[in-house]
């Protein structure tokens, strides 16, 4: 049974949803919420060097998780790094072109998977704790401090395709033609992965968020291997060392195969992408889990009368079960900060 709490103080309303409370308003924060559409974030971005070097600079990357936290009040901050950390940590070049996105050294075949170097790993990533543990001391109690992770299968699409790509080709090549070698990618992922997230919950971490945006264009039995598999063992993993911490999937795209994902990974939130009808997320995902979504980025930049109606479509329709109001995937740049604005005194109002 579902009970009502109104916002208090004791505890941050995102962990109240995450252990199947409601609150009135919901929690609100928002995916890629410290970034590119924030005049004071690329003022930091322009004296930080390379993308890498604000990830791996604590002062810098706390000052910019704390950004939109400052600016707008969200209920969560998100630690500000990024997914292809890992892939960094574990020896592949990678570097992040402007206008571009991120570019690796693609791994072509199972010798260079096997080429990775695992020694070392956690001590590479040493500057990321530090900027999770100077965010806790520098945050409110109520906000809560979100980790994250890539999923296996998103990262391992980085790092086989050596970029972003609209189909993950390269990826889903090699996992077909050499199953048992991308395996052994995928398995890799986990292992470090759990390592990593339990790093961040010791350095201050409150929540976990494993995104896998790529886990859209997978036919069912891949789907199954690649994306739903690992998240079981990232969560059964993390959950061994650490019982009781509140973590949150994000299986983007993969539609009707959402209530499985929920169900069998035992995640307790479910991040939910713009093209997740409400009345299914209502009825197949919100009865067994909270739910985390779904405005859609591009209607946060247009703004306006339907910006609002859509707001309240989605608090008529999620409101009454356990919601963190959020985007269906990452703020974009162009999104103008009035509308943010607008949307946050909307949630709340
Ligand atoms: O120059 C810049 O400032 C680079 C822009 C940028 C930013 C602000 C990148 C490059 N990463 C980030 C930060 C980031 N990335 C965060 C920080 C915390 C926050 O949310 O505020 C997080 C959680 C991520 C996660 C991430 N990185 C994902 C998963 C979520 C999603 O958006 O799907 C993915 C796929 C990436 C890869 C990546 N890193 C950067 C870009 C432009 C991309 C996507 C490239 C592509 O579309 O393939």
């Amino acid at each position: 049974m579902d009970t009502v709490i109104q916002s208090s103080t004791e505890k941050p309303a995102l962990l109240k949803v995450l252990s199947g409370e409601v609150c009135h308003p919901p929690p609100i924060w928002l995916m890629r919420q410290a970034g590119r559409y924030l005049p004071e974030y690329l003022e930091v971005r322009a004296d930080a060097g390379s993308f890498l070097e604000l990830c791996y600079n604590p002062e810098l990357a706390a000052q910019v998780t704390l950004q939109p936290i400052i600016r707008f009040g969200f209920d969560a901050a998100i630690l500000f790094s990024d997914i292809l950390v890992i892939p960094d940590a574990l020896g592949q070049k990678v570097s992040f072109v402007q206008n571009e996105g991120p570019v690796l050294d693609p791994l072509k075949d199972f010798e260079a998977v096997k080429s990775l170097r695992r020694e070392g790993f956690l001590e590479h990533l040493a500057p990321v704790f530090e900027t999770v543990k100077l965010v806790r001391s520098g945050l409110d109690p109520n906000v809560a401090l979100i980790g994250f992770c890539g999923a296996p299968w998103t990262v391992a699409t980085y790092m086989v395709g050596g970029r972003g790509s609209p189909d993950q080709a390269a990826a889903r090549g090699f996992a077909y033609q050499d199953p048992d070698g991308f395996q052994y990618l995928i398995d890799l992922l986990v292992e470090v992965s759990v390592e990593y997230l339990l790093a961040q919950l010791n350095a201050g971490a409150q929540v976990l968020q494993i995104f896998d945006s790529w886990a859209g264009n997978l036919p069912e039995g891949e789907f199954a291997r690649w994306c739903l598999k690992p998240a079981k063992q990232i969560v059964s993993g993390v959950r061994a060392k650490a019982p009781d911490v509140p973590i949150i999937g994000f299986p983007r795209g993969v539609g009707p195969l959402y209530p499985v994902y929920a169900k069998e990974t035992g995640v307790n939130a479910v991040s939910c992408d713009t093209s997740l009808p409400l009345k299914f997320i209502k009825n197949q995902l919100q009865h067994h889990v909270a739910v985390q979504g779904n405005l859609d980025p591009l209607l946060l930049v247009s703004g306006g009368a339907a910006l609002e109606t859509r707001i309240d479509e989605i608090l008529h329709e999620l409101g009454d079960g356990p919601l963190i109001f959020n985007l269906g995937h990452g703020i974009v740049p162009q999104t103008p900060i009035k509308h943010v604005e607008q949307l946050i005194a909307r949630v709340r109002g």
